[in-house]
């Protein structure tokens, strides 16, 4: 169940963010719009310890700073300098830190580049969206804006409508963008944003029931370009490898196996690692039954980053019911 914030929680987090600018080094001043530093490959392999340029900060997912001016002798001293609302709807947003600049993702594919010193706002996009996008997407979800990537001057996101999109990250207006699914037919839930790793775009999503397999997806794309390198399907057909842990379920019921969370990289191995979801319905004995596993649900995959190819996978919980014995092996 989701838990949605408080007014008084997007304060804190904002008195939270102020409060790490306040005390962040000062060589870390703002840049001015135009001279916001194009943001290299090596530069996401080994961030500066003042930034914070992806979702966890670092390919990893460690979500660890190395800075260490504030520790548990003057954390109480932290006082408020600045707040701004967040747009309204399910936050969950984590932003950058860039340069003095915070990038923050807000519901609705709202992003604004904020001056970590003071608040004041550098600049906003809005996205557009179709008319009839709520006719096919769950609001709720689609709406969700975990967090978004910077490479060079872009900064990128994916979107409610199923776009992979980048914005010049000087001025907030949209580069280029590029489709991925198309809602009406294909609907799925961008509720996470991507990674960039080595001039590629990485990124998963959920996938409602009623879109069947195709759009059970992971991608990447070119993060110069926006052009489409490789997508992955997560759930195999007739044929291919897996297609036998499916007891014969046939390919278009075969549903839900979604990577909705962010992605994490291994430059050195040069592999990317999606978690999977569970199918739908989850219960396995509605589908092809208990003994069969269902791939690549409830999964951590890794795959070759240039070719989107499994090198290999671990299913973490083959069949929940039967491993805590509610329904016996067969
Ligand atoms: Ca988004």
């Amino acid at each position: 169940m989701h838990r949605y914030p408080t007014a008084a929680f997007i304060v804190r987090l904002a008195v939270l963010f102020a409060a790490v600018a306040a005390l962040a080094p000062p060589a870390v001043e703002a840049q001015s719009p135009a001279d916001v530093v194009p943001v290299t490959d090596a530069m996401l392999r080994e961030p500066a310890p003042e930034d914070w340029p992806m979702w966890r900060r670092t390919h990893d997912g460690w979500g660890y700073s190395p800075l260490d001016q504030i520790d548990r002798a003057n954390v109480g001293d932290l006082r408020m300098v600045w707040t701004r609302a967040l747009h309204e709807g399910s936050n969950q947003g984590t932003p950058l830190a860039y340069g003095g600049v915070l990038y923050m993702p807000n519901p609705g594919d709202v992003i604004q580049a904020l001056d970590a010193a003071t608040g004041d706002l550098r600049w906003e996009y809005r996205r557009d969206h179709p008319d009839d996008l709520e006719e096919h997407v769950i609001s709720v979800l689609s709406q969700i804006n975990r967090n978004i990537a910077i490479h060079d001057r872009f900064i990128i996101d994916t979107s409610a409508d199923d776009f992979v999109f980048a914005l010049d990250a000087a001025t907030g207006r949209l580069a280029w963008e590029t489709e991925i699914l198309d809602f009406r037919t294909l609907p799925a839930h961008q509720s996470s944003g991507p990674i960039v790793g080595d001039g590629r775009i990485f990124s998963g999503r959920g996938c409602m029931p009623e879109s069947g397999p195709n759009a059970c997806v992971v991608t990447a794309h070119d993060a110069a370009t926006g052009e489409e390198l490789w997508r992955r399907r997560l759930i195999p057909a007739p044929g291919e490898p897996g297609d036998e842990t499916w007891g014969g379920v046939p390919f278009e019921e075969r549903r839900h196996v979604g990577a909705w969370m962010v992605p994490s990289y291994d430059a050195d191995l040069d592999l990317v690692y999606f978690g999977t979801s569970v199918t739908s319905p989850a219960p396995k004995f509605f589908l092809g039954g208990i003994e069969n596993t269902h791939l690549y649900h409830n999964s951590t995959l890794a795959l070759d980053a240039d070719t989107g190819e499994i090198r290999w996978y671990w299913v973490r919980i083959e069949n929940a019911a039967t491993k805590a014995g509610i329904l016996g092996a067969s």
